[in-house]
């Protein structure tokens, strides 16, 4: 018999470092456990989870009811492929095409195959229905932008890190800056621009939160040039900001709505895109897909992670608890630590921007001070940090996290 030995904190930090690839730097924490809004390390130790998987976990970590969906879904029938039809599929479509008002939804499984999509029905649209020539499409996207790490991702992104050393590029982009109506209305002038593709709220940039109104100026703009508005609402949807999609706070539609992360309440990989019939329709079977995009057990869990986020009522619990949060920051830290320079957000998307150059390794140490004093976060854009526990939070947790949060950077 194999003797299993538990592996230190230390070791295991140390077998990521001998054998994985060197692409990500994290906090030097071990996890091994999660429960709603906490996390244990190896080592038993409890933490706030102020990050919740970049947004992945708004359900809290393996809510009871969507890990029910996927241990008994994964005991009957995972996947199929889509050469042939299953049982979740069409039910789960019907569910979240009704719950979102889109006619439409194609299931796909991150959240940068959801932009992917959205953009090449875009330019299929662009063709077959605006009559753009062939091969002249452009797609207009926002500085700052963050969709995931795939070429045709990082082909618009703004951010040296994530872009230079992986070219050449993918060409048919526009660059403008984020939250200017004015350059949006001089790119939208060429009549081959298909979509303008953008963030309600940019979560990678630092929680960068537009102007009220530009969203509504974005979908007038769009539908008098008929542009495609698509909005990732990979990050700030599902109930994140404090309404289910970040443009309801507006009463925006947008053409095409990109979903992923807490789709799947952080289960498995699952997105999805959803739009019209004129839209969607433009794809006709064989032209794109995905062996796993739409399989049974990604539908059940799907559903009953959107379920969870209707029933206990995420949007306004986030809506809630982040006014609370976002007051308490400014009540006692708001030009009463010279650490913190700006706190802003919507619902439980929300950062804190520390009063040091992005260089600095400030925000980094308070995040280090953070976990040690039990709640985990990280810093974003260097002097940055992020807070975005899963919207399962209830009062008293999030006074006990803000008392942490406070005490900590007072005590910097
Ligand atoms: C990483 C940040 C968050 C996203 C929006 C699409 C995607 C993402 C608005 C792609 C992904 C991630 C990926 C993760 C870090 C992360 C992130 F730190 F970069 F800024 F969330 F805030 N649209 N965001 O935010 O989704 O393909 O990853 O499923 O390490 O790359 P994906």
């Amino acid at each position: 018999m194999e003797q299993i030995t538990q592996l230190s904190a230390a070791q295991l930090m140390q077998l990521e470092a001998d054998h994985g690839a060197h692409n990500y730097h994290p906090l030097p924490v071990v996890l091994s456990k999660g429960q709603g809004v906490y996390v244990w390390d190896v080592d038993g130790k409890q933490y706030f989870d102020f990050l919740s998987a970049y947004s992945a976990v708004n359900q809290g970590h393996c809510h009871p009811h969507i890990i029910q969906a996927l241990t008994s879904q994964a005991q009957t029938l995972t996947l199929t492929s889509r050469a042939f039809y299953n049982d979740k599929l069409g039910p789960y479509e019907q569910f979240i095409t009704r719950l979102f008002g889109y006619d439409r939804v194609l299931p796909m499984n991150t959240g940068v195959e959801g932009g992917e999509t959205a953009i090449k029905l875009c330019r299929k649209w662009g063709y077959e229905i605006k009559g753009i020539p062939e091969n002249q499409a452009r797609i207009i996207f926002a500085g700052g932008n963050f969709w995931g790490r795939t070429l045709a991702a990082i082909s618009s992104s703004t951010d040296p890190e994530s872009k230079v050393g992986f070219g050449p590029y993918m060409p048919g982009y526009d660059i403008i800056p984020y939250n200017d109506i004015t350059a949006l209305e001089k790119a939208l002038q060429d009549p081959n621009v298909a979509g303008f593709m953008v963030e309600p709220i940019q979560g990678e940039a630092g929680v960068v939160v537009p102007d009220e109104g530009y969203l509504t100026r974005v979908r007038e703009l769009c539908s008098q040039h008929r542009v495609l508005f698509i909005a990732d609402e990979v990050q700030t949807g599902i109930a994140r900001t404090g309404k289910m999609t970040c443009c309801d706070h507006e009463n925006v539609k947008p053409d095409i709505l990109i979903l992923g992360k807490a789709l799947s309440g952080g289960v498995l990989p699952v997105s999805a895109i959803l739009t019209s019939d004129e839209v969607m329709l433009c794809i006709k079977p064989g032209q794109h897909g995905s062996t796993f995009g739409g399989n049974p057990l990604a539908c059940a869990v799907a559903q009953a992670a959107l379920e969870v986020v209707v029933n206990e009522n995420l949007a306004e619990n986030a809506r809630i608890m982040g006014e609370m949060f976002r007051q308490e920051i400014r009540d006692n830290l708001i030009g009463k630590s010279p650490l913190v320079a700006e706190v802003r957000g919507k619902g439980l998307l929300n950062a804190i921007v520390i009063n040091d150059t992005p260089d600095s390794k400030t925000a980094w140490n308070i995040c280090l001070k953070l976990a040690e004093n039990g709640l985990l976060a990280k810093p974003t854009h260097g002097n940055i940090i992020r807070f975005a526990p899963p919207l399962v939070i209830n009062k008293e947790q999030l006074r006990e996290s803000l008392a942490i949060i406070i005490n900590t950077i007072k005590g910097m």
